[in-house]
């Protein structure tokens, strides 16, 4: 067994934090061979992504991590050699008191939000000074070089392209959702916030001339969603007909599952910062519901991702797939931007392979986490 490490994560709220901190754990423990413990203080929402996991219990031990809750009143435990603190989550007084008073210090990092601001790899390795000897760093994952990088799996793409090669296997998918897939509809995922651009967009998909089918894992939007309808509410499993589209409400899926999701769609909705990288490694066009800043700070975030990811497409594909997410974000009508990302689907569709296959030469995250644990030991020697 290789070094040990400790990663924090206090959940903010939603699933982001501990979505990104279980899926970076299992990577550490899987392919690097470290004894990884998460702990995290809000148990309920890893549940939610590790249905496997058994509700009532305080620590589980899965895929090859020691996940625990993280209660308030922390009992000290020894601490490990890398500790990462997610999110500028703050770590547990007594934890860092004994990491102090380790003969030999633990690298210390915070684990940062994923932007693509010009700003990031200017700060991604920076130290934060610490007292009592302790060495912290700012760690930034990011799209371009002098960033930290994206999580991602050693062996993703590859079981990605097996599986969107695979019509069976894909079927096979969808009859587990118990979804029939229409011949020649286009297939949607819709993972979002509280959305007023749903209603616009719903209503051009209902009156295209073409099928559409809406697959929701349970979240958020499903107050919307019973609004467009006319319902009061929608029961798990079941599906709505408005002219040409099809609505179906899924149960929320495992981790895992989600990733199937994605693949088996043409074109995914996605929020946050997990779901928001998984779908780009899905090499499929996307649709980001960027999570709201104060002062409309998330602006300029999704501004910078747009600039990044737009940089080599078509003028006309860029400034269709540019009005169609702030339609989504809130500037813009979606129904009229919609009918201008449809006018570009093959060039995006396109660049959505392109820019997984760009993004995946670059070393991922945890890769990059392990290699700067390394140099900082060498600098240290
Ligand atoms: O849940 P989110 O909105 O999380 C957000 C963001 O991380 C945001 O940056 C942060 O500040 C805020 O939380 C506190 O979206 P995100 O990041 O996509 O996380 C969702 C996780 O849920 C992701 O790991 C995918 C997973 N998921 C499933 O496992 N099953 C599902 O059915 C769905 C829809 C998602």
């Amino acid at each position: 067994m290789g070094a040990r490490w400790d990663i924090f994560c206090s959940v903010v709220d939603n699933y982001g934090d501990i979505g990104v901190t279980w899926r970076l754990a299992r990577q550490l423990a899987a392919e690097h061979g470290l004894a990884v413990r998460l702990w995290v203080d809000e148990p309920a929402a890893f549940l939610r992504l590790c249905p496997q996991a058994a509700a009532g219990q305080e620590s589980w031990l899965l895929a090859g991590v020691e996940v625990h809750h993280w209660p308030k009143d922390f009992l000290a435990v020894e601490p490990a050699d890398v500790v990462i603190e997610a999110f500028a989550c703050t770590l547990p007084e007594n934890y860092v008191a004994a990491m102090a008073a380790r003969a030999s210090k633990p690298l210390w990092l915070n684990l940062e939000y994923l932007s693509a601001e010009d700003w990031v790899a200017g700060c991604h390795g920076l130290p934060s000074p610490q007292p009592g000897g302790l060495q912290k760093f700012f760690f930034f994952p990011g799209f371009t070089e002098g960033t930290g990088g994206l999580l991602r799996e050693a062996d993703l793409l590859p079981r990605r392209r097996a599986f969107q090669a695979d019509g069976a296997a894909r079927q096979a998918f969808l009859d587990s959702l118990g979804i029939q897939p229409l011949a020649g509809a286009r297939l949607i995922s819709l993972f979002a916030y509280e959305n007023a651009g749903l209603a616009p967009w719903l209503d051009a998909l209902a009156g295209a001339g073409e099928a559409t089918q809406l697959l929701v894992p349970r979240g958020r939007i499903e107050a919307d969603l019973c609004r467009w309808l006319g319902v009061d509410s929608l029961e798990e499993g079941g599906s709505w007909r408005r002219g040409n589209l099809q609505l179906h409400l899924l149960p929320f899926l495992s981790q895992p599952d989600y990733d199937l999701l994605l693949w088996s769609c043409d074109f995914n909705a996605i929020r946050g910062e997990d779901s928001f990288v998984r779908a780009q490694w899905a090499g499929r066009p996307l649709l980001w519901h960027i999570y709201q800043q104060e002062e409309g700070a998330h602006w300029d975030k999704l501004d910078a991702f747009l600039d990044c990811y737009c940089g080599s497409l078509s003028p006309p594909a860029a400034a269709a797939l540019k009005a169609l997410w702030h339609a989504w974000n809130g500037q813009g009508d979606m129904g009229a931007a919609w009918a201008g990302f449809l006018a570009q689907e093959n060039r995006l569709t396109e660049h959505a392979e392109a820019w997984c296959v760009a993004q995946a030469t670059r070393p991922d995250l945890a890769a990059a986490l392990v290699q700067f644990h390394r140099n900082w030991l060498s600098c240290a020697a």
